[in-house]
């Protein structure tokens, strides 16, 4: 049975989480990360070397990175899953998208959120904030010209692609985020995540 390591309250948890709930896998979590500490182990960070979450045992395997446990989750109990589909030019579609939540929106997602939601508010850069607003709102329109024609980010069908990305264009909607500008598109895709159990369940949760 996999074993989940990291709270979850954190998003690249949360993803996980998702994954292991809509292919209806077995697994155990344990709380470390944050508040919970026991990330700094010499065991943990055999697992993860740099003391984040998540990180996954699979009986003697272990494995760090997020997107790269999402990867290996499908490829390891779920190989016909077409959350992870096979033919090449789909699954590096997917995987596109997965980097984009990794390399693009990560950052401005970040600081919008540490600022708003970890920050109390006589000790927020507010300019900062803004600033990565203005950045994150950026790159969601970007996506939500891609959901004009798709349902879902990587194509018709909801993949990894839409699990990387789910917790943010939550937090994007649930935060009070400065100058948000509208986007229909978006709206709309956060709706269909919204109808998925797992997703109304382990990740449409306040922010904290
Ligand atoms: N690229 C890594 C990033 C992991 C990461 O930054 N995790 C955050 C939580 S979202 C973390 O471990 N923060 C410190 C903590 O929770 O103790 C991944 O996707 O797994």
């Amino acid at each position: 049975m996999i074993k989940l390591w990291g709270r979850n309250t954190s998003s690249n948890v949360m993803k996980v989480i998702w994954l292991l709930e809509e292919l209806g896998l077995p697994y155990t979590r344990v709380d470390v990360g944050g508040a919970f500490g026991g990330t700094a182990t010499p065991d943990y960070r055999a697992m993860q070397p740099l003391g984040l979450v998540p990180a996954i045992e699979d009986g003697d395997f272990t494995l760090f990175e997020s997107n790269t446990i999402l990867r290996y989750i499908c490829n390891a109990h779920a190989p016909s899953t077409p959350l992870y589909p096979t033919e090449p030019k789909a699954r590096a579609r997917v995987e596109a998208w997965m980097d984009f939540q990794q390399t693009a929106i990560n950052r401005p997602m970040s600081t919008v959120f540490l600022g708003l939601v970890r920050t109390p508010p006589e000790k927020r850069d507010t300019a900062a904030i803004a600033a990565a607003a203005k950045d994150a709102a950026g790159l969601w329109a970007i996506l939500d010209g891609r959901l004009a024609r798709h349902a879902y980010a990587a194509g018709d069908s909801l993949t990894l692609a839409d699990m990387a990305l789910g917790i943010y264009v939550h937090r994007w909607f649930v935060m009070d985020v400065p100058g948000r500008p509208e986007a229909p598109n978006l709206r709309a895709w956060y709706q269909r995540l919204l109808a998925r159990p797992a997703f109304a369940k382990h990740l449409a949760v306040p922010p904290s």
